[in-house]
């Protein structure tokens, strides 16, 4: 997988790509990330980036000329890549997006900064505008990470043991289930016995338990596309309350 983001905060990226799985990622070259920074296509004193938008109001805009110098750059390498702009206006980023994402082969990742960038510039270069969610961040550098992150996961070989990405959250629609390591106590609170029990198969099965229990009170919303099956959900049953239709008075 190759990608290329376009900031005039590189430092903010390169952090991610030293540490980690990215970091392993990147020193055997299964993912590789280039970096291009508007600043570098400025031709004034001041290498400015931003100027006070048209209109009025608070706030700078990134001026479209250096930053559509920066894709245009990005592009002789990564022809193929379609342009992601990370903003506050995007649609929601989640692991779907990224495993379409992965069948391109090539990113381009752009990064906001202050307000945002002049409008013509997404008119003309962007391919798609994402967001991480609802609430505020300083600009697409931590976004771009993120993605990042997320995408190299899904490259072959990059984790350690290829069921750790299968079994990551959202790839099943369930939440993980909770996990405990030595000492055996710790504060006087103890491990559960079934753990400690040798049996495999029973380990399985409290383990699929937590999960799905742990789904239905966290986050019902991924419980409807998880693929739970007749033990799942006549595990789940046990703590059904008695539900509106149920009562005595509807019951008749
Ligand atoms: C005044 C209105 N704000 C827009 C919601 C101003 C504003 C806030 C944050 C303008 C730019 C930004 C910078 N944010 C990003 O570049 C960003 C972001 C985010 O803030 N939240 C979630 N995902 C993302 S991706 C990029």
């Amino acid at each position: 997988m190759r990608f290329a983001v376009i900031t005039v905060l590189p430092d903010l990226i390169t952090a991610t790509l030293q540490q980690g799985v990215v970091g392993r990622a990147v020193g055997s070259g299964k993912i590789t990330v280039s970096l291009h920074n508007p600043r570098d296509h400025t031709q004034d004193v001041h290498r400015t980036v931003d100027d006070r938008p048209f209109g009025g109001g608070p706030g700078m805009v990134l001026k479209p000329e250096p930053v559509g110098l920066a894709i245009e750059e990005a592009r002789k390498s990564l022809p193929d890549a379609p342009v992601v702009y990370l903003s506050p206006q995007g649609r929601q980023f989640d692991q779907p997006v990224a495993r379409v994402w992965c069948e391109h082969g090539s990113l381009i990742l752009l990064c906001g900064r202050y307000e945002g960038i002049d409008e013509r510039i997404i008119d003309q270069h962007v391919d798609e505008e994402v967001s991480l969610g609802d609430f505020v961040i300083s600009g697409g550098e931590l976004a771009a990470a993120v993605i990042i992150d997320v995408v190299s996961r899904l490259q072959p070989g990059v984790l350690g043991h290829p069921s750790s990405a299968i079994e990551d959250s959202f790839e099943s629609s369930l939440l993980d289930h909770p996990h405990y390591t030595r000492p055996e106590a710790y504060n006087g609170q103890g491990v559960p016995d079934v753990l400690r029990s040798g049996d495999h198969a029973k380990i399985a099965r409290w383990r699929r338990q937590q999960s799905v229990k742990r789904t239905q009170d966290r986050r019902p919303d991924l419980l409807l596309e998880a693929n739970l099956d007749n033990a799942d959900k006549q595990y789940l049953q046990q703590f059904d309350g008695p539900g509106p239709t149920s009562t005595k008075a509807e019951k008749k």
